[in-house]
């Protein structure tokens, strides 16, 4: 019943047929990335109400898109990778074995799309053909996956084009079902490159491009392969005199890529003629040249950002980027047709619809006393990169951008300083390993709680972490221009539980240090956990900061970091035998230095 046209694949062919008999949809249709198939589409999901048409004069080509109420942030605790051995996924995994995870999903998808189309996404991590990328298949249920694939990802014919030619492409399989938390699932199979995701139709559960595969596919590609997939932005820093800088930064989710990838130089150091370039703000892709450093690509073309506090103070580029083609998820939605959120420019409105589709008004408390948020503190929007007015002019270079310097971010109020440098690789890759951050809206859990997040990579790994940890080590050896490592926290707080330090655009202060030490340009005081600046050394420009701010910002307090070693220790010693003996080696070393 099941006719396959559109493409001469054998494997993409056989597989679509077996996904169609299970899921059993009434149709099928190949996304082919052509404007009039995409309004065919909108025009569905407004008629179905999975899309609600925003204000066109004011916000051209946008959506809103409300999820239900318990369908709002990634799952962790149902996510898991599914090797053949546990060992393989790791303490860092919840694993389930491949016959019995296919077989509790199949139970699932049985049946999930009748009445319903199934779309087949045919996608590109990547540009199309670059030795970067890698090929997807997304089939799903989902009018607003489709929508939201079509701007995330390179998808249509040309990828299909690309299938002919090559044959390997990662199978993604998605259905919302009814949206049962009982039966949600993402299951990852590394071995088979192959996702399923059921019951679920938030982002990065659904969105299977995104984290599923360029993060916990491709990191257990990139290690066989010996390249990295990492949870980085990717910017580029212009100096005067045209030459451009490039970092890469893992921050955890909702800690501050972003807004980081896009900022506007503040005043203070606009004299200076700096300007940035946004290659990526969530994933980036990097491998070893023939030059012997490191080079990266964003394998997106779009964002998926987090939309509280998004406003022309915090980042002025984004909100320009989020004026047209946008989708909004679970944000308020006002009488004018136009969206608002905690943070947003315009005035709090007098009234709207709540992102559970609610009457909301400011002032509303829930049975508890406490107040009831017009957006989801995890509202998004999905946006072009091609919007954004700092977007890099290289983002379709096959070849991407040489990286300079890689930093590791985590959302601390006490322990870690504004920013500090590695000794050496090894060191960098330790720095990384214990990087430990507070939980934050973007996934299901308790915020605040302080987590270990390695690389910011913790939900996204798609191996086990000891492995991956080796994997750091060993691309230090293939580099012989390795970038510097560098550790940042822009929320360290004072002793009235204030941030210390403003964020945002003045984070540039921090990046020109950055650059300068990777130039050799400035000195540094050696502590045990690293090398921190000297105050005089930062560019203050412009922005007046408490007395004494920058060295309290600076300040290492070895009992503290001693205690913190504690939980080190127990995150590293699941790991058994397998972790490197090298961050043990590390682990002794900075207990020493700190006594
Ligand atoms: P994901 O998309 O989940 O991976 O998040 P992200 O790392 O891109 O985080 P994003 O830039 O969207 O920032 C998340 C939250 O952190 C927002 O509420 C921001 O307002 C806040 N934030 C970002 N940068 C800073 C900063 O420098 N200082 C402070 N205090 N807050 C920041
Ligand atoms: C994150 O949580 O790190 C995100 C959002 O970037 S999601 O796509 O849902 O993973
Ligand atoms: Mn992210």
């Amino acid at each position: 019943m099941y006719k396959i046209t559109a493409t001469h694949n054998k494997k993409l062919k056989d597989w679509v047929t077996k996904m169609a008999y299970l899921c059993q949809p009434q149709d099928i249709v190949w996304i082919d990335g052509s404007e009039s198939q995409k309004r065919s589409i909108e025009k569905e999901a407004m008629a179905s109400g999975e899309l609600i048409e925003l204000n066109q004069d004011k916000l051209p080509g946008c959506f809103l898109h409300r999820t239900a109420v318990d369908d709002v942030a990634r799952t962790e605790h149902l996510t898991f990778i599914c090797t053949k051995k546990k060992r393989d996924a790791g303490a860092n995994n919840n694993w389930m074995a491949p016959h019995k995870a296919y077989k509790k999903a199949r139970e699932f998808f049985r049946g999930s799309m009748r009445g319903r189309t199934m779309y087949v996404i045919p996608f590109s991590m990547g540009p199309v053909g670059s030795t970067f990328s890698k090929i997807g298949v997304e089939l799903t249920d989902s009018r607003y996956v489709v929508l939201n694939m079509l701007i995330m990802t390179r998808a249509g014919e040309a990828v299909l084009r690309q299938l002919e030619k090559e044959d390997d492409f990662t199978k993604c399989l998605h259905s919302k079902a009814d949206l049962d938390i009982n039966k949600r699932l993402i299951l990852h199979f590394p071995e088979d490159n192959t996702i399923w995701s059921v019951s679920s139709g938030y982002g990065g559960n659904v969105l299977l491009g995104k984290k599923c595969l360029s993060l916990r596919i491709a990191s257990f590609l990139a290690r066989r392969e010996k390249w990295f997939a990492e949870h980085m932005l990717i910017m580029g820093i212009e100096e005067p005199n045209g030459h451009i800088e490039y970092i890469a930064a893992a921050l955890p989710s909702a800690c501050g890529k972003t807004n980081l990838a896009m900022l506007v130089p503040p005043e203070g150091l606009k004299r200076k003629g700096y300007r940035i370039w946004t290659v990526g703000d969530d994933i980036a892709w990097m491998r070893v040249d023939s030059d012997g450093s490191l080079w990266a690509i964003n394998p997106e073309t779009g964002f998926f950002g987090v939309a509280p506090s998004t406003n022309s103070q915090t980042n002025p580029n984004m909100v320009e980027t989020i004026k047209k083609n946008t989708i909004y998820t679970n944000v308020l939605l006002k009488p004018d047709n136009t969206v608002w959120w905690e943070g947003a420019d315009a005035d709090v409105p007098a009234e709207g619809i709540d992102w559970q589709g609610r009457a909301w008004k400011p002032g509303l408390v829930d049975a508890s006393g406490k107040k009831i948020l017009g957006a989801h503190p995890n509202s998004r929007f999905t946006a072009p990169i091609a919007n954004c007015p700092s977007a890099s002019f290289r983002l379709e270079q096959h070849h991407g951008v040489p990286i300079s310097a890689i930093i590791f971010g985590a959302r601390r109020q006490r322990l870690a300083p504004l920013v500090y440098e590695a000794f050496n690789w090894q060191h960098g890759v330790f720095m990384g390993a214990t990087m430990g951050s507070e939980l934050t809206a973007a996934q299901v859990g308790k915020i605040g709680e302080v987590r270990r997040d390695p690389m910011a990579m913790i939900p996204f790994c798609g191996y086990n972490m000891a492995d991956y940890f080796r994997h750091w080590l060993d691309m230090g050896k293939k580099m012989t221009k390795r970038p510097k490592i560098f550790c940042v926290n822009w929320f360290r707080f004072d002793e009235h539980g204030k941030f210390l330090w403003p964020g945002f655009k003045e984070n540039l202060r921090v990046l020109e240090w950055i650059l300068d030490r990777c130039n050799n340009k400035v000195a540094t005081q050696e502590t045990p956990i690293g090398y921190v600046p000297y105050p005089a050394d930062i560019d203050m420009t412009g922005l007046d900061l408490p007395h004494r701010a920058l060295e309290r910002l600076f300040a290492v307090d070895n009992a503290e970091w001693l205690e913190e070693l504690k939980g080190v220790k127990k995150f590293f010693k699941q790991f058994k035998q397998d972790l490197p003996q090298e961050l043990w080696l590390e682990y002794e070393a900075l207990t020493r230095r700190l006594k």
